[in-house]
C-alpha cells in the first residue's frame, strides 16, 4: 500500500515561525525525501477549521490564497505535492458529520485545543475588528471530528503536525478504530511520528503560551511576512529571563524558545549555540538571532511575493489539487455510507 501524508494549516492569520518550524518545514522535507521512495503528499489549507472561530471574510480569503503561496514558496512543490482547500471538497463535511455520530461529546470537551481556545474566547473581546466577544460554537467543540475526516477520507498514514496537535491525530486514531471494529476494515490508521514533528515554539511575549496567528499582539508571533527592521524589533522587544546566559534551562523559558528558535533555523545544535554565545549577552544573542532568521527568510518572501503577484496562477494550482485528490475522498466517503446504511444513490 502506497504511503500517504496529510496535514494543514489553518489560514485563520498570517502564517508564522511556529507554523514554519513546527510543520511545513517537516513538510518540505518529507516531500524531497519520502521515508519510503513511494510516498505521495497531501498539504490542504483548512478554511473550515479556521471558522470554528469568528473570521472577517475579506481577511479569510486573502489569507486563504496567501497559504498556499508561503506553502509553495516555502518549498512545497505542486508538481510533487497536491495543494487544495478543504472547502472545495464537500467529503470533508460529510464525513466529518458522520464521524461526529461515533464520537462522545466528553471525548472532544477534553481537548486541550477547546479548553484554550474557550478561554481565550471568553477572555478576549476579539481582534479582527468584525465580531466581538463570542461564546464557542458547536463548530469548536466538533474540531476535531472535522480533522480527523481531513485525514481519514484519503486513507493517510502519516500526519506530520506540531506537538501540538498529536491529541487531535490520538483522537482520530480512536475514531477510526472504533470504525473499523464496528463496520470492518474501512480507514487506515494514522500515524504521527515526534520525529517528524518540529519543536513547539512559544510566543515572543510569553514563553508560557504557544506562538499563535490569533494571538491579539503582533508582538506574540514572528509572521512570515515580517521585515527585516520589524524582525530586529520583535526579536529586540521579545521577553527574557531573569539571568544573564545564554543557556537552555528549564526554568529559562524565555531564552531556551530563543535558542530553539536560533537553533531549528540554524541547523546548528542547542549545545552549539550555547557554547558559541558563552560569552554574549542576551543583546548580542538576540542580534545574531534576528540576522538568522532574516537571512532565512530573504528567499522565502521573495518567491511568495512573486507568487502572490499571479492570483489565477495560484487558484489553478488549488483548483488541479483539489480535482486531483477528488476521486480517493469520494470513494473512501462511498464506502463508508454503503456500511453504515445510507442509500448511495
Ligand atoms: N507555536 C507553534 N509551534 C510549533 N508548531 C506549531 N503549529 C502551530 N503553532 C505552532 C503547527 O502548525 C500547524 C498548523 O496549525 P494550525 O493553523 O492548524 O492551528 P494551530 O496549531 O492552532 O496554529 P495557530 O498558529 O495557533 O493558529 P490559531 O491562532 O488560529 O489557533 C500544526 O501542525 C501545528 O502543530
Amino acid at each position: 500500500m502506497a504511503k500517504r501524508i496529510f496535514s494543514g494549516i489553518q489560514p485563520s492569520g498570517i502564517i508564522h515561525i511556529g507554523n514554519y518550524l513546527g510543520a511545513i518545514k517537516q513538510w518540505v522535507e518529507l516531500q524531497n525525501n519520502p521515508p519510503t521512495g513511494e510516498d505521495e503528499a497531501i498539504f490542504c489549507i483548512v478554511d473550515l477549521h479556521a471558522i470554528t472561530v469568528r473570521q472577517n471574510p475579506e481577511q479569510l480569503r486573502k489569507n486563504t490564497l496567501s497559504a498556499a503561496a508561503w506553502y509553495i514558496a516555502c518549498g512545497i512543490n505542486p508538481q510533487k505535492s497536491d495543494i487544495f482547500i478543504q472547502s472545495t471538497r464537500p467529503e470533508h463535511t460529510e464525513l466529518a458529520w458522520i464521524l461526529s455520530c461515533y464520537t462522545q461529546i466528553g471525548e472532544l470537551a477534553r481537548m486541550t485545543q477547546y479548553k484554550e481556545k474557550t478561554q481565550k474566547l471568553q477572555n478576549d473581546l476579539g481582534d479582527t475588528g468584525f465580531i466581538v466577544k463570542a461564546a464557542p460554537s458547536a463548530g469548536l467543540l466538533t474540531y476535531p471530528t472535522l480533522m480527523a475526516a481531513d485525514i481519514l477520507l484519503y486513507q493517510t498514514t502519516t500526519v506530520p503536525v506540531g506537538e501540538d496537535q498529536v491529541q487531535h491525530v490520538e483522537l482520530t486514531r480512536d475514531i477510526a478504530k472504533r470504525f473499523n471494529n464496528l463496520y470492518g476494515q474501512t480507514f487506515t490508521i494514522p500515524d504521527y511520528s515526534t520525529k517528524i514533528s518540529g519543536k513547539r515554539i512559544m510566543a515572543l511575549d510569553d514563553p508560557s503560551k504557544k506562538m499563535s496567528k490569533s494571538a491579539a499582539s503582533e508582538y506574540n508571533y514572528m509572521a512570515l511576512s515580517d521585515s527585516p527592521e520589524k524582525i530586529r524589533q520583535k526579536i529586540r522587544k521579545a521577553v527574557t529571563d531573569s539571568g544573564t546566559q545564554v543557556k537552555y534551562e528549564k526554568d529559562q523559558p524565555a531564552i531556551s524558545n530563543l535558542l530553539n528558535i536560533h537553533s531549528e533555523i540554524s541547523g546548528k545544535e542547542v549545545a552549539e549555540l550555547e557554547d558559541e554565545f558563552s560569552s554574549k549577552n542576551y543583546g548580542e544573542f538576540k542580534e545574531a538571532l534576528a540576522d538568522t532568521i532574516i537571512s532565512h527568510l530573504a528567499p522565502i518572501q521573495s518567491k511568495y511575493n512573486s507568487l502572490m503577484q499571479s492570483p489565477t496562477e495560484l487558484e489553478k494550482i488549488l483548483k488541479a489539487g483539489s480535482e486531483k485528490v477528488a476521486s480517493t475522498a469520494q470513494k473512501t466517503l462511498s464506502d463508508v455510507k454503503t456500511k453504515i446504511g445510507l442509500l448511495n444513490l
